[in-house]
């Protein structure tokens, strides 16, 4: 049973079919490294572990049958659990508000060297929010304005994030009361790990306040900036078909695979492949052309804007180079399993690592450099370029691909829905038809699905089955990230998908030409979605935590993940987790989150990994916020 469920359970065959390659190959992947792993290390699974000094590692005991359980230091387990999840939650928002550092950063470059700006519209209406003057600036100066702005958000002694003004007024109170409204994303993380050091903050509650904090300044902070700014710079998504699934790679070309989370690296990329001389240089080679298909998350961002090809999620980064016709898998941050060299190793593929933050023994390193990317990105694709000759004949991949379509930005979304109107304005008023459906009831509300994949659930399906159950009770459903690879594999995002809705949520689909689960992007691109319920609440005049909709992070694992989940819930939303956090040993941090904040925020985690029973749920909270709302 154990492995059963630990194995991918097969939901789709390209993954099935490299498994058993990578068995016959000799690969250990991700799932035997689990299952040898068993069982994991209990005190560690409820949140448990302190090894904040080097008093420790402690886990919590008794020192009299009738006292207390503590470290060490006297730290119990709410305030161990606490502080582990607290420092999490800071790596998460760190992780993302860094990405949003770096896309501010190449947004200032692009301005000096007067390089292209994609979406100028966009970026004059995000200089008008934020107050600066666009009357007679050329593109190019507001682009370094704008910059400068968003950069100062990371430090600034004074005031609040400037996209807290996006969330609806009630929602500010509820911050402001908490004093959890973010100030400065590095401030909100530097508190964290501050708060949660040795003999620092030991109440749980307050610990939490802080984590809010810091959760905040990535969802409202370093996250919207990250996405707003890629807008601007490399374009904002509109919708349009893409291919997914392993069976992108193509035997004849040179395949190059981006993996990692930075569009300013990918972006590149899709510039070099389509350099004449290079695809000349490929030729010469011995090769039909060149493909650049995406994995993971910045897989997502080339989808959304380019059609690049998705070639998978998390789960199939090793399974990719297991194809043996992967030339170069180059990678930038997050999500790249370190075991990536050790595979890569057994074939002919280089694993090329491009960032300072993210060094991988056994790669080559090739250091990308945002003032000069088009050369660097152009140095890659001919270092995979030489390497095709390379490849043996142990290749194999997959038939399976699948259809779906891509990009739906909020403006795009928007843009979808003024196919009922006609009357195109500011998005705060089209979003009309939207509320309209939900108000008839044709749609009963919307939920996000979204995260990682992980070992504890059979790979993909629980957001494929908490997708199907969901547009089959007429809720539509948004996703991004890895979970948007799962649902586009699955022909969740293709006309087809419209046969498994209900008849309002299919009525609907067929109306705007809009699959019924829609791509909004990467994770960071969660930002998109909270910019999506504060323009529904603004308009309704109500709060995000009045809404019928919901959230779920089925097959969550990283850091990132928790720093979402908790913004999500903080800003008002009912998340459901479909893997425990490392928080169970305490009772009181696990009733905090799962109940107490609530009365607090509005919104809640649920923990069930049954994604059928995760459906219900869902449902029944829409239906509840449904008759709250009176409609
Ligand atoms: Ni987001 Fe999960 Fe990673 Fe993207 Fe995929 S694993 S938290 S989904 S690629 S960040
Ligand atoms: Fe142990 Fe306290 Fe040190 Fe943690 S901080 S390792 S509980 S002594």
């Amino acid at each position: 049973m154990q492995q059963e469920k630990l194995m991918c359970s097969g939901c789709d065959s390209a993954t099935s079919v490299l498994i058993e390659k990578a068995k016959r190959d000799g690969i250990e992947t991700v799932w035997d490294r689990a299952l040898a792993m068993q069982p994991q290390c209990g005190f560690g699974e409820m949140g448990v572990c302190c090894t904040n000094c080097s008093m420790g590692p402690c886990r919590i005991v008794k020192v009299s049958p009738d006292g207390p359980k503590m470290g060490i230091c006297g730290a119990t387990e709410d305030t161990i659990a606490a502080r582990n999840l607290a420092r999490s939650i800071a790596a998460g928002s760190a992780a993302h508000s860094d990405h949003g550092r770096d896309i501010a950063e190449a947004l200032l470059f692009a301005a000096e060297k007067k390089a292209p700006i994609m979406d100028e519209k966009k970026l004059r209406a995000l200089a008008k929010e934020w107050g600066i003057e666009t009357e007679g600036s050329s593109a190019e100066e507001l682009a370094s304005k704008v910059a400068g702005e968003a950069l100062k958000e990371f430090g600034k002694p004074f005031g609040h994030l400037r996209f807290v003004e996006r969330a609806p007024q009630k929602r500010k109170e509820i911050w402001e009361g908490m004093n959890v409204a973010p100030r400065a994303i590095d401030r909100d993380i530097v508190e964290v790990l501050h708060s949660t050091h040795m003999g620092c903050d030991a109440d749980y509650r307050n610990i939490m306040n802080a984590a809010v904090r810091a959760a905040l300044s990535d969802g409202w902070g370093g996250s919207m900036i990250g996405t707003e700014l890629s807008d601007i710079l490399f374009g904002t998504p509109v919708p349009h078909e893409v291919e997914a699934n392993l069976g992108v790679l193509k035997k004849e070309c040179v395949n190059i695979v981006v993996h990692g989370h930075e569009p300013t690296l990918s972006e590149a990329l899709v510039l070099a492949v389509n350099d004449p001389d290079l695809l000349e240089a490929a030729k010469q080679h011995g090769a039909q052309g060149i493909n650049l298909v995406g994995m993971c998350c910045t897989g997502n961002e080339v989808a959304m804007r380019h059609g690049i090809p998705m070639a998978g999620n998390f789960f199939q980064q090793e399974l990719a180079v297991v194809t043996g016709a992967v030339e170069a898998m180059v990678v930038d941050v997050q999500c790249i399993m370190p075991s990536l060299s050790q595979v890569a190793r057994c074939y002919h593929t280089k694993l090329i690592t491009t960032s300072p933050k993210a060094k991988v023994p056994g790669a080559v390193h090739m250091e990308f450099d945002e003032k000069n990317s088009v050369e660097c990105a152009r140095k890659i694709v001919m270092e995979a370029i030489m390497n095709f000759k390379n490849r043996t004949g142990n290749v194999l991949i997959p038939e399976e691909k699948s259809r779906g379509k891509v990009g739906y930005s909020l403006e795009a979304i928007i843009r979808a829905l003024d196919g009922i109107t006609n009357t195109f304005a500011h998005p705060s008023g089209t979003v009309k038809p939207l509320v309209d459906a939900i108000k008839s009831g044709v749609l009963r509300g919307a939920a996000a699905i979204v995260g990682c994949n992980n070992h504890r659930v059979p790979h993909d399906r629980s957001h494929v089955v908490l997708a199907k159950e969901l547009i089959k009770n007429d809720v539509l459903v948004v996703t991004t990230g890895c979970g948007a690879h799962a649902c586009i594999k699955a022909g969740l995002m293709s006309e087809d998908a419209v046969k498994l809705c209900g008849k309002g949520l299919a009525t609907c689909c067929e109306l705007l030409n809009i699959p019924p689960v829609l791509h909004m992007g990467s994770c960071v691109d969660i930002s998109r979605i909270l910019h999506l319920l504060s323009i529904m609440a603004n308009y309704m005049n109500v709060d995000i935590k009045d809404l019928p909709v919901a959230a779920a992070a089925p097959e969550w694992m990283s850091e990132k993940a928790l720093s979402i989940g908790t913004y999500a819930v903080a800003s008002g939303i009912y998340v459901v987790l479909g893997v425990a956090p490392q928080i169970t040993g305490s009772e009181n941090l696990t009733r905090h989150l799962t109940s107490d904040v609530e009365s607090i925020y509005g919104g809640r985690f649920e923990i069930e990994s049954d994604p059928v029973q995760t459906a219900r749920k869902i449902i029944d909270h829409i239906e509840a916020k449904r008759r709250q709302l009176d409609i």
